[in-house]
Order: structure tokens, then C-alpha cells, then sequence
């Protein structure tokens, strides 16, 4: 499956988590645990963290930061080492002016720089538990002491922000060959530290339980399998409450086993003790489903997080109407996994309320994020259609924001975004994929969620962001702001910047 494998290797992974006992709070502004663990003291802490405890708060002032990957970036005459940029928030909200570049100078630990692409996969927590959030990168490394694969890296966070240099975490035990998939990072054991789960391509994967030293030593590992169902590996993954006991549960997007074009997803309920057996969650016609993200959170307020699953992957024009050009699928959570009494849905652009038509290559669902943005509580989707074509102009992109509320979510509502947008910057230009990643963020602490739009292929793979503001109606137009990593000093040249965005 060359395709499938050439995704892995460079796509984005938009996973999105809500960590347990989160559901209540603003959707993805997870609240860190209380009872912080002993913690290492940080070389850079000047001052203390503030009481928020924000997931995603790497300076610990209160306001949310947001990480963004260039994985193709040139450090040292190597193409492909990869870089890494913060934009951190504030009462202003992110601008290019706040910000810090990381490209990881020594690479100790690895021995090739050259396509090590750091900044590929990005997730945040507090993994040491000493109230500033902390990076969690998955690149691609051949380590000095011979592994080969996939390894996990962490930037610490402090006062001044992230660490500069990058601790590589104790490997995954087993196979290190291409063996892991996608990551997130949420509290699956109850005890209200942050773990992270990472996708075995071939068995399921693993927990690294938290805390995390400054060393890069877990607590303890255990793994998970979704052995005896159809899976045969595992794409992408989320946590987040979908049962609604307050432990983070486990959300894994695989391919099938018999037909490798068949997706499946499993829901498998954390607890004290470990994972429950997987249950697979299908649509209103029994039919499994799967896609090229997935996030988690509580979209109608009931106190059971929501799967929200992209379906931005499209092997052919043979897909049904409800998946035509690409779709999000959502599962509404309930006590053993699916609701009993709020059926999933599909929504694509054929769906009523929905701008656009579904076009077979549209990829709609590609990338996904959750937010409140209109602030009214009711977290909402932010999706992109990176292949979506804008006035004949071929895979120019476009973004799609559904609203939450206590009837779920539908295509009522809904807002489209593009660089042909009056107020966005730019022009929609073939190739620019706009949409391949997105974040939302309450950046500027005033209650609503920011959004920020990736596209990395634009300007020749130079790549850009996009910073759109809120307003009571949620993500505005106007008073969008865009630039590229020269901008800020990132290293130029066809990086990809914005191929990612912690979430
Ligand atoms: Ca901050
Ligand atoms: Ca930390
Ligand atoms: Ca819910
Ligand atoms: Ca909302």
C-alpha cells in the first residue's frame, strides 16, 4: 500500500485530544491535572506558572501557544531535518512578532539530520508535571544506539518558553522499523497525568504512562491491541471522554485487515486498571468507518465527548453520496462508546447548509480541529478541504466551521474560508492546499477560539499561516493576518511551514 504508507510518512496528524475530566472545560483548553506530580525544576523557570495549567501554555503565562512544524526545513545543509516554530498567545492574541524558532542545533541522540523531519507530528501536555506545557514531536531517527524508526521527542517548556534543546524519550519497546503510527497525548489510566498513546502500524501500540522525566524515562508501558476485529494497523488516534466516567478513552483509526481499503475505528474505554475490550464505532447503517483525523470533544454538551472523525482520504470516485469529496463523520458519545439516542451523521458539501458542492478529490476532512469559536460554550469543527477547487483553480483549498450545539452539530450555520475570502490575505492559487492544517486556540484569553490555517505547499512549499479572529458569530474574516517562516526566522526555503499545528 504505497499510498497509504507515503501518507504516514508525511502527512499531518491531526488527532485532537480532550483529556479526561475536560469535558466541561473549553474544548481544547484542557485543564492539566491538579495534583501535579514532583516535578524536575526547570532550567528556564524564572517565574511560576500560572494556576490555569493549559495544555498547550509552553511559557506558562496563562494564554494558550501554538506550535507549528516545517518538516521539509534545511538546518545545517540538511534538507528535511525540520524546524520548529512558537507563536505565543497573549492579550493581543498570536502575532509573527511573539515567537520562537526551534531547529533542535546539536540533534543529539540521532544520526540523521538530513530526513529526520522534527516537526512532523506535534502534540502538547505537561508530561513532567511541572505546570508548563511541554512538545511532543514524532520524527523520523536513526539513533546512536542503532534503532531505526520512528522516535519521540520532547521540548520542555519554562518561562522563557521551550527548551532549545530536545530530550528523546525512551523507545517504544518492539519493533522500531516504521512501527509507529500516529500519537496523542491524554490521562487513559485515571490517575491525572497525561500519557501518550502511540499507534502500532502492525498491533495496535502503546501507552507511555506519565509523569515523563527530564531524561526521557515513562512511568511504566503497556500496550494495547485491537487483535480478534478487522484493524490491521493503526492510522491515526485521539483521546478524550467519550464515555463520560471522567478517564480518557482511546480512539484508533485503522485499515482493515482483509481489505485494506476498508477503515475501521475502535473505541477502547481507559479506566484504572487498563482498556476495555475494542468496540468498533460504525455509522447509522452499521457500516465502519475511518478517516485521516480524528478528534474528541463534547459537541452537545452532554458530558460524553463526541468523535469527530476527517474523512479526507479518497481511494476512488466510488464513494457514497454522504462521502462524496470527503466528509466528517461524527459519533456522539454515550456510556459504552456510541450513543443510543443521537445517531452519527455524515456532513459533506452536499449536506444542506454546507457551501460548495462535494466533488470527488475535495478531501474534505483532510485536517480537523475543535474549538469554541463563537464562544457559546458548545465546542466547534474547524475542517479542511486542502484539494478543494476554487473557481476552476485546482487544489486551492478551503476551510469549513460547524457549530456545535445541544443538538449536535449540522451543516446550519456553517462558515467557508479561503484565500478568496474578502478580508483573508492572498489569492487562491493552484497547488496552495489551503486547509492542509488547522488549530484552534483561545490565544487571546477573551473566551472565543482563534483559528490558524497551514497551507504548506503554498509559494512553492515556502508555506504560510493564516490568523483569523472571532467575533459573537465565531471565525471572521476580517483582520486576518498571513506570513511565512521568514517572517519570523525560520529557516526558508520549500520547508512545508504550516505542514503542522498542535491542536
Ligand atoms: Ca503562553
Ligand atoms: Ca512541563
Ligand atoms: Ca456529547
Ligand atoms: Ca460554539
Amino acid at each position: 500500500m504505497p499510498v497509504l504508507s507515503q501518507r504516514r510518512r508525511l502527512a499531518i496528524a491531526t488527532g485532537i485530544a480532550l483529556v479526561a475530566g475536560a469535558v466541561a472545560a473549553p474544548a481544547g483548553h484542557a485543564a492539566a491535572p491538579s495534583s501535579a506530580p514532583a516535578a524536575q525544576p526547570s532550567a528556564q523557570a524564572a517565574s511560576a506558572p500560572s494556576s490555569k495549567r493549559l495544555r498547550d501554555d509552553f511559557n506558562g503565562d496563562g494564554y494558550p501557544d501554538v506550535a507549528v512544524g516545517a518538516p521539509m526545513a534545511t538546518v545545517g545543509g540538511s534538507e528535511g531535518a525540520g524546524a520548529v516554530s512558537v507563536l505565543f498567545g497573549g492579550p493581543g492574541g498570536l502575532s509573527s512578532a511573539r515567537k520562537q524558532v526551534l531547529t533542535w542545533p546539536d540533534r543529539s541522540g540521532i544520526n540523521n539530520p538530513g530526513d529526520a523531519r522534527y516537526g512532523m507530528t506535534l502534540r502538547s501536555a505537561d508530561l513532567d508535571g511541572d505546570g508548563y506545557a511541554d512538545l511532543v514531536s514524532r520524527l523520523w531517527g536513526t539513533t546512536t544506539d542503532g534503532d531505526q524508526g520512528t522516535v519521540l521527542a520532547v521540548n520542555w517548556g519554562g518561562a522563557s518558553g521551550l527548551s532549545k534543546n530536545v530530550t528523546i524519550l525512551k523507545p517504544v519497546p518492539g519493533d522500531q522499523r516504521d512501527a509507529t503510527g500516529d500519537l496523542d497525548v491524554g490521562d487513559v489510566d485515571g490517575d491525572g497525568i497525561p500519557d501518550i498513546a502511540v499507534g502500532d502500524v502492525r498491533r495496535g501500540g502503546h501507552v507511555l504512562h506519565g509523569p515523563v522525566s527530564r531524561t526521557g524515562e515513562w512511568s511504566r508501558v503497556s500496550s494495547f491491541t485491537v487483535d480478534g476485529t478487522a484493524v490491521l494497523d493503526t492510522s491515526e488516534i485521539a483521546v478524550g471522554d467519550v464515555t463520560g466516567d471522567g478517564v480518557g478513552d482511546l480512539v484508533i483509526l485503522g485499515f482493515g485487515r482483509d481489505d485494506p481499503w476498508q477503515q475501521h475505528t475502535y473505541l477502547l474505554k481507559g479506566s484504572r486498571t487498563g482498556f476495555a475490550a475494542p468496540v468498533e464505532i460504525k455509522d447509522a447503517d452499521g457500516v465502519g468507518v475511518g478517516g485521516t483525523a480524528v478528534g474528541i470533544a463534547d459537541l452537545d454538551k452532554d458530558g460524553r465527548g463526541d468523535i469527530v472523525i476527517g474523512r479526507g482520504s479518497e481511494w476512488s470516485g466510488q464513494d457514497t453520496p454522504v462521502k462524496k469529496g470527503g466528509a466528517l463523520f461524527i459519533s456522539y458519545g454515550g456510556p459504552e462508546g456510541q450513543s443510543t439516542t443521537r445517531k452519527p451523521v455524515w456532513i459533506n458539501q452536499d449536506t444542506e447548509g454546507v457551501s460548495g458542492t462535494a466533488e470527488f478529490h475535495d478531501r474534505m476532512g483532510y485536517s480537523l480541529a475543535l474549538g469554541d469559536t463563537d464562544g457559546d460554550g458548545y465546542p466547534d469543527i474547524a475542517t479542511g478541504l486542502p484539494h478543494e477547487k476554487i473557481n476552476g483553480i485546482a487544489d486551492a483549498g478551503r476551510v469549513l466551521v460547524f457549530k456545535g450545539g445541544p443538538k449536535g452539530v449540522s451543516g446550519a450555520g456553517s462558515k467557508e474560508f479561503g484565500q478568496y475570502t474578502a478580508g483573508v490575505p492572498g489569492a487562491a492559487e493552484a497547488g496552495d492546499q489551503f486547509g492542509q492544517a488547522l488549530a484552534l486556540g483561545d490565544y487571546d484569553g477573551k473566551g472565543r477560539t482563534e483559528m490558524v490555517v497551514g497551507a504548506p505547499t503554498e509559494n512553492s512549499s515556502r508555506g504560510a499561516l493564516w490568523i483569523f479572529g472571532t467575533d459573537a458569530t465565531g471565525v471572521i474574516a476580517k483582520g486576518s493576518v498571513s506570513f511565512g517562516a521568514a517572517t519570523i526566522g525560520a529557516p526558508t526555503g520549500p520547508s512545508r511551514f504550516g505542514e503542522t499545528l498542535t491542536d
